[in-house]
């Protein structure tokens, strides 16, 4: 029996391409985590298409008889939603979106619809409402060329151009408007902030789902929602932590994604301040997912474009207990060995090699490693601290294992 929550999704299909710089493994793989942020959103996927081309079309974004295939399905399917994995100029979308006579997404769209979703305090509904105006305004255009089209010549010139005219201002306010929100937001927080005095500040960051307020939860035996969505956490959580005698704040923030939109990195820069002014990250990696390390790439672009590379890191592989190799078979001269062959040892000699001792591999589900994990956050935290505080340092002995 279906159950009711699967009645419920959106049924929708996804679209991909395949090209020079991406592979059918890749655009599989792509395609994988749109599937997951499409069920984040509350849609079910029931087929996905994809192309194999040089270039993008200017009109259609795949080919045409690609797009008529799409269209059959959707008609035969009663399908609502047509997701595409990347961003749509103004005028593709509304080519495509007659052909299909459907709603139809980019991924940039689907993810600022999950942020607005998700959005639970008026700072984080504010922030991702910027977003999606700033998403908007360029897009204006097209939208009202398109209905004057539709409506027709005589009497339409002058008013249309007036309305998108119109249209932009009231959007060009609205955003001023959120902006001096935030600002005024921005300034208590910056205040709460300093009010938190010198405490060392360590900040969780990492892609989406790897388990950053799992974690958080286990060391600061707090309650932060965690599940196995994309995108749990929007807002901010500051935490006093305390390992040994040794107290220091722990963050844990928004997670990153790969092509996160650019209007979101800009509306949630307030958020994460708490990253930009922490004195340690602690970069958490799902070892457990295919493409970690693809993820741990986005991750550090994302941290470069905010700023924060010359800070010092950790690296926390996270998921030890889910971490699965695959079967390789050494007589099979048919199969290269690769790193997806490589044992949960091969991947710590790996980063250890990289990083030293800033590499390491946790379950924050089965409190597996912890340990290791606290004498070294323990350690650097100390480190930190007694640089600030040099007088405190008889305070902090070693840590203890016990
Ligand atoms: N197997 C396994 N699952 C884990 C582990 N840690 C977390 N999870 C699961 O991973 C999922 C995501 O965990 P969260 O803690 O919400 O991840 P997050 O990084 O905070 O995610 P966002 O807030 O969405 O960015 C949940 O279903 C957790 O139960 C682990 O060590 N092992
Ligand atoms: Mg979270």
């Amino acid at each position: 029996m279906l159950e009711k929550k699967d009645i419920d999704l959106e049924k929708t299909v996804l679209v991909g391409v395949v090209t020079k710089n991406q592979d059918v493994d890749k655009s599989n793989e792509y395609l994988d985590e749109l599937e997951f942020l499409t069920y984040t959103a509350g849609g079910k996927v029931l087929k996905r298409f994809t192309q194999k081309m040089d270039a993008p079309n200017p009109k259609t974004f795949i080919g045409t008889g690609k797009i008529e295939e799409v269209r059959q399905f959707i008609e035969e399917h009663q399908i609502g939603t047509a997701i595409f994995d990347d961003e749509l100029s103004s005028a593709q979308e509304r080519n495509i979106s007659k052909i299909l006579d459907c709603k139809v997404l980019d991924r940039t769209n689907l993810i600022l619809d999950i942020f607005a979703q998700r959005a639970q305090t008026s700072y984080a509904r504010t922030q991702v409402e910027l977003a999606q105006c700033e998403y908007l305004l360029p897009r204006l255009k097209g939208m009202w060329t398109h209905l004057e089209r539709q409506k027709g010549g005589i009497g339409m010139r002058g008013p249309g151009e007036t309305e998108i005219e119109t249209d932009r201002r009231i959007v060009r306010d609205k955003i001023a408007l959120l902006k001096a929100k935030i600002k005024t937001i921005d300034k208590q927080q910056a205040v709460q902030r300093g009010n938190r005095g010198k405490m060392v500040r360590v900040a969780l960051v990492g892609y989406t789902n790897v388990g950053k307020s799992t974690l958080m939860n286990v060391i600061s035996k707090s309650k932060v929602f965690a599940e196995n969505k994309l995108f749990a956490t929007l807002d901010t959580t500051v935490r006093k932590v305390v390992i040994q005698n040794l107290p220091f704040l722990m963050s844990d923030t928004v997670g990153f994604i790969r092509k996160l939109p650019t209007q979101l990195i800009d509306s949630f820069k307030s958020t994460l301040d708490e990253v930009r002014e922490a004195d340690l990250l602690l970069h958490i990696v799902d070892i457990s997912h295919l493409n970690f390390e693809e993820h741990i790439e986005s991750v550090n672009k994302i941290l470069g474009e905010i700023d924060c590379t010359d800070k010092p890191i950790i690296m926390v592989f996270n998921k030890i207990d889910a971490y699965k190799a695959e079967p390789y078979d050494a007589t099979d001269l048919q199969v290269e060995r690769t790193k997806a062959h490589y044992s949960l040892q091969e991947w710590k000699k790996t980063w250890m090699h990289k990083v030293g001792k800033n590499a390491l591999f946790i379950s924050a589900l089965n409190k597996e490693n912890l340990d290791d994990f606290k004498k070294r956050v323990y350690d650097e935290v100390r480190e930190i601290h007694v640089t600030r505080f040099p007088y405190n340092y008889f305070l902090y002995p070693d840590y203890n294992e016990d």
